[in-house]
C-alpha cells in the first residue's frame, strides 16, 4: 500500500492547525501509521532538504524548520502521495487554491504550514529518513465487527 510522508512545520504547530490538518486526511480515507511530535535536529533539516542546498533560500529553510517543534507524519492510502500534494496546496500560499491546506491557511512561501513528499521515490526516502520501521504501524480499521 502506498505511503506518504507529511510534516506540520513549526508554523502549523503554532497556529494551532494541527488537529484541522489530521482531521482534513482522516476525513478523506487515509490511515494514519506514524506521527510523532519532535524537535527536528540541523542535521535532519539538511538531510530533509538536501536538493535545495545550493538554493539561496537553503538557511532560512534549515532555520525555521528547526525553530520549534514539528508534527511528523506517515499516511497510508491508494494515491496518497499525490492525493495528500493536492490537498496541501501550492508551494506559495498565496498561488494556493481555496480549499488546499495552504490555500486555506497560509500567506507567506517560508511559513507554508505543512511538508508532503512529492513523488515515490522522495516518499520512501523521507519516510525512511524521518521513522524507523518499527516506529509504522500497520493496522486495519475493526469498526465494521462492533458498529453498525
Ligand atoms: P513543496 O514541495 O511545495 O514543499 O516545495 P519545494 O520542495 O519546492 O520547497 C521546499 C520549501 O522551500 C518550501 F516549503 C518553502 C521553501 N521555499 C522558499 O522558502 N522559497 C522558495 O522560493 C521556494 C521554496
Amino acid at each position: 500500500m502506498e505511503r506518504t510522508f507529511l510534516a506540520i512545520k513549526p508554523d502549523g504547530v503554532q497556529r494551532g492547525l494541527v488537529g484541522e490538518i489530521i482531521s482534513r486526511f482522516e476525513a478523506k480515507g487515509f490511515t494514519l501509521v506514524g506521527l510523532k511530535f519532535m524537535q527536528v535536529s540541523r542535521e535532519l533539516a539538511e538531510q530533509h532538504y538536501g536538493v535545495h542546498r545550493e538554493k539561496p533560500f537553503f538557511a532560512g529553510l534549515v532555520e525555521f524548520i528547526t525553530s520549534g517543534p514539528v508534527v511528523a507524519m506517515v499516511w497510508e492510502g491508494d494515491g496518497v502521495i499525490a492525493a495528500a500534494r493536492k490537498m496541501i496546496g501550492a508551494t506559495n500560499p498565496l498561488n494556493a487554491e481555496p480549499g488546499t491546506i495552504r490555500g486555506d491557511f497560509g500567506v507567506d512561501i517560508g511559513r507554508n504550514i505543512i511538508h508532503g513528499s512529492d513523488a515515490p521515490e522522495t516518499a520512501t526516502q523521507e519516510v525512511s529518513l524521518w521513522f524507523k520501521d518499527e516506529e509504522l504501524v500497520s493496522w486495519q480499521s475493526s469498526l465494521s465487527s462492533w458498529i453498525r
